[in-house]
């Protein structure tokens, strides 16, 4: 699980390798006389208070938004341009998120270079570079801890000349910043220490916390105080500690080529080169949200924790009709349920200036937020005609709650985070929405991005629906004797509309109107929601939604953006269809992966990386309606493999080793480990197959049942469950 390239970077965006401890990013070039470490602190931003005019895009709308509504009913739809002259608004004082510095390191060589190298250990959190010149052999390694807060260059073979550090960003607001270095020596070379904060605090309404001089004084003392090999002995600990939870091997072995190249090379035929570099990627989802969203800092933004500009693509932001929660999706199943704290951290503090936006903007209760954020809760309004309106995406970003209480099982979460964020944006909805002919709807409704403004766009209705669902079942689950506030919220279920349509050409409706154009590519298939990340269409359990589903991807085609083919390769994993999914693995790979692997939109987004990685954990195993669904879309491109680790809705963890080629025994051997006690129910395309499917439990065998086919045990907290089938042939 290594990344490696024979020459130094010379592109930022495609070819330096970033290591982060979660806050600070940073990027690493490998230069050889001239090396720069590019720094982001993910909490420097511009704008916000202090800034002149922000007012988190709050903009008093509820009688532009009755005209609209006026005008939709009337009409049946509405032009982007005209709704958002009445409705948006300029955004003030948004802000950029800013890097920090460069930190520079020049060398004295002078000789020829050789046996140049430039790698990044997935499995270490590890950058390295390491070459021979002036017959004196160089090695550095770099590294961003997260238990010592620093960034740590160690250098053996020779001192470098000269060491700088310069601010490269600028900020408009008064926040406070503070970045330092100090180069320390030590018996087998020398160590530079760095260290950034802000006075960044998430706290409405001033967004400010202590100094940050004092921290970044005290990460460096303590870094200098532990030495090179120790806080290295740390980091490690701490990094494998969650990348080694979970492990995939499709039959890879370590190439023996650089990665650009191995990347350059990549067909999608399934051969070994090319299955090495599927998992190599898979990993690498990981290893980039473990180095870009750690317990106690921000979430991951639209490149993660990396960001060289002033100016950035976005401004670096929280997009949350999509970007941002595509960002966790792989999180909670392979096994890295600590980087999504930030999430929920970040989701929490929306709630105050959300409130407020809810109530000034759009005259309703509760809470909510629109397109993207920044840092400092910018719930409010924009002015992007084909995107602004998404007053969805604070029910959108509950989902992630509501999962982690499905995944864990923990119901301290649910009652103490996930309901009160889940009732409140329930709140908004249950004010918010309109009624006609006696059913609910989202009125302004636009399907991100591709709209027109119409009432009740397929995905508005999809996650209203399952915001309010699942608010009710929370609901019932904790007992919530806010009586009258559960019978609205029974009553609002019953009468919503669903977004649920097959339209004339077998399509699943975007809209509420048959308006789908047969010949309509767009990257965003945002109807598709309710197939995933929701999961009200499932294959059995509504096969004609799901049959609509495939119309309406296959219309769609396997184009896009980097987040737009990962997205697709969640969509038919969840339909089921291995080859489709790896089909858009490799598209992926082949249009939208720059040589360090980064995905590109483009430019650089890391969206791609970590929705392709939450893709492959679906097509390996599923959990909806109680079941746990064993490679579910396994393609044949992986004929034998094995994974360990993944997680499952219930808080058990599974691993499979599967060899369909083998003579005896096709069938895949599983390993549940339980969670919780509690009723088990697995179900797996071969457990028709052949005789006796097995349960055994330290050897032992475990009673069973069948029930329609799907396999169903007693299961005891921290017991591990062998299910296979000894008796399957080919
Ligand atoms: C959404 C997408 C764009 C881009 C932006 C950051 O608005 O539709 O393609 O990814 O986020």
């Amino acid at each position: 699980m290594i990344l490696r390239y024979d020459a130094p970077a010379g592109d930022w965006e495609s070819e330096a390798l970033p290591i982060g401890n979660g806050d600070i990013g940073a990027m690493v070039f490998g230069g050889v006389r001239g090396e720069r470490v590019q720094l982001s602190d993910k909490t420097l931003w511009t704008g916000g208070p202090g800034a002149e005019g922000y007012d988190h895009g709050n903009a008093p709308r509820t009688a532009a938004i009755a005209e609209v509504r006026v005008r939709l009913a009337a009409e049946g739809g509405a032009d982007p341009q005209w709704v958002a002259e009445r409705l948006g608004r300029e955004p003030r004082a948004f802000g950029d998120q800013q890097p920090m510095g460069d930190l520079r390191l020049e060398f004295a060589h002078t000789g020829e270079v050789t046996g140049y190298r430039r790698a990044l250990d997935l499995a270490e959190g590890v950058a390295s570079v390491e070459y021979e010149v002036d017959g004196v052999a160089h090695r550095r390694e770099y590294l961003a801890s997260h238990p010592d807060g620093v960034v740590a260059v160690h250098l053996t073979g020779g001192h470098p000349a000269e060491v700088d550090f310069a601010y490269t960003g600028a900020v408009d607001n008064g926040m406070r910043r503070h970045a330092e270095h100090r180069v320390v020596a030590d018996g087998e070379g020398v160590t530079v220490l760095y260290a950034s904060a802000t006075d960044y605090a998430p706290v409405y309404p001033h967004y400010r916390g202590t100094d940050p001089e004092p921290r970044v004084r005290a990460a460096l003392d303590a870094a200098e105080a532990l030495g090179w090999t120790a806080l290295r002995e740390r980091h490690v600990a701490d990094h494998r500690a969650l990348f080694e939870r979970c492990s995939l091997d499709i039959g890879q072995s370590a190439p023996d080529v650089p990665t650009d190249r191995l990347r350059a090379a990549y067909t999608g035929g399934g051969s070994a080169d090319d299955r090495a570099l599927e998992a190599l990627h898979f990993q690498y989802g990981r290893y980039l949200l473990i180095a870009s969203s750690r317990p106690g800092g921000l979430p991951a933004h639209l490149q993660g924790a990396w960001n060289q500009s002033p100016t950035p693509p976005w401004n670096c932001d929280y997009h949350v009709n999509v970007n941002t929660q595509m960002n966790y999706w792989p999180a909670l199943v392979t096994g890295l349920a600590e980087t999504a704290e930030p999430l929920y951290d970040f989701i929490e503090a929306l709630r105050a200036p959300g409130r407020v936006t809810a109530k000034e903007v759009f005259g309703a209760g509760g809470w909510t937020s629109t397109l993207s954020t920044n840092v400092f809760g910018h719930t409010g309004l924009q002015d992007w005609a084909t995107a602004f309106w998404f007053p969805e995406s604070a029910a959108w970003l509950c989902r992630h709650l509501y999962e982690h209480y499905l995944f864990t099982a923990d119901l301290d979460f649910l009652r103490d985070r996930a309901y009160p964020a889940m009732a409140e944006a329930a709140e908004f909805w249950l004010d918010f929405l309109v009624e006609e002919d006696g059913r609910l709807l989202v009125s302004p409704s636009y399907s991100p991005e591709h709209g027109s403004f119409t009432a009740g766009a397929a995905m508005s209705q999809q996650i209203v629906s399952e915001l309010l669902s699942t608010t009710y079942e929370a609901a019932r689950e904790l007992g919530d004797d806010d009586r009258e506030f559960v019978a609205r919220l029974a009553d609002a279920v019953g009468r919503l509309d669903a977004g649920l349509r097959i339209g004339s050409w077998g399509q699943l409706q975007e809209w509420r109107a048959d308006l789908d154009d047969p010949a309509g590519e767009h990257r965003h298939v945002s109807h598709l929601y309710a197939l995933h990340p929701g999961d009200t269409i499932r294959p059995e359990a509504t096969p004609a939604l799901a049959r609509a589903a495939r119309v309406t991807l296959d219309a769609r085609g396997d184009g896009g953006t980097g987040w737009s083919k990962a997205w697709k390769v969640n969509f038919w994993a969840r339909l089921h269809d291995g080859d489709r999914a790896h089909r858009l693995l490799g598209e992926l790979l082949r249009h939208s992966t720059l040589p360090n692997l980064l995905d590109t939109h483009p430019p650089f987004q890391i969206d791609g990386n970590l929705g392709a990685t939450a893709g492959v954990a679906e097509m390996l195993v599923q959990s909806h309606g109680g079941l746990v669904h064993l490679l579910p879309a396994l393609p044949l491109a992986w004929p034998k493999g094995s994974v360990r680790g993944l997680r499952v809705r219930g808080g058990h963890t599974v691993d499979i080793d599967w060899d369909l080629a083998a003579e005896h025994a096709r069938a895949p051997s599983v390993r549940i480990l339980c969670g919780r006690d509690g009723t088990v129910r697995v179900w797996a395309e071969w457990f028709g197959q052949g005789p006796g499917v097995r349960v055994r439990a330290d050897g032992a065998p475990v009673e069973h049942h069948w029930d329609e086919g799907v396999l169903v045990f007693q299961g005891a907290e921290g017991a591990a469950y062998v299910i296979d089938m000894p008796g399957a042939r080919s």
